[in-house]
């Protein structure tokens, strides 16, 4: 898998969770978006109209279901839950050609699994360029143990951001002699 180059800071804010484990469940409708992360507009891949995509919040043995809805209308799509080990769920990593098909357009999956570690994790697109276009956001798993008391939370979540599209991305990666696109124009 490729080497992600994140930066992910969280202060969390205790809680008390109670005992009993509960499903976080959600529909996802992934589509293109115009957006302006930086102030120049471009397309980014949106999830249910937000960028960067929904944060997932959840406890410890929390059971996870997304319902992920392909609205884009040339391109299948996958969503990998990064930090997740998936034990017993091989079939929800959301690696694509490696334990599933990508979902074609138009059509919904639906991935259920255990969150069973704690941390400050994040879930993106693991089809072609795609995290490259936005398509990532937080996956929040608290400890139902901390015992660490903080006044506030902030959340921050920080990506490289090219103006040129994925595909001229991908395109200049893949030729031969290698294009380099240059450096990101935003972080
Ligand atoms: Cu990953």
């Amino acid at each position: 898998m490729a080497v992600h180059v994140w930066w992910l800071l969280t202060v969390v804010v205790v809680a008390f969770h109670s005992a009993s484990a509960v499903v976080v469940e959600s529909t996802w409708e992934v589509e293109y978006k115009y957006w302006w992360p930086d102030c120049k507009e471009g397309i980014v891949m949106a999830i249910n109209g937000q960028f960067p995509g929904p944060t997932i919040d959840a406890f410890a043995g929390d059971t996870v279901i997304i319902h992920v809805v392909n609205k884009l209308s040339t391109e299948g799509v996958v969503i990998h839950w990064h930090g997740i080990r998936q034990k017993g769920t091989p079939w929800a990593d959301g690696a694509a050609g490696v334990t599933q098909c990508p979902i074609n357009p138009g059509e919904t999956f639906t991935y259920k699994f255990i969150v069973d570690k704690a941390g400050t994790h994040f879930y993106h697109g693991h089809y072609g360029m795609q995290r490259s276009a936005g398509l990532y956001g937080m996956l929040i798993v608290r400890s139902p143990k901390e015992r660490l008391i903080y006044d506030g939370e902030f959340n921050l979540l920080l990506s490289d951001w090219w103006h040129q599209s994925i595909h001229s991305q991908e395109l200049a990666l893949s030729s031969r002699p290698m294009r380099w696109i240059g450096e990101p124009q935003s972080l």
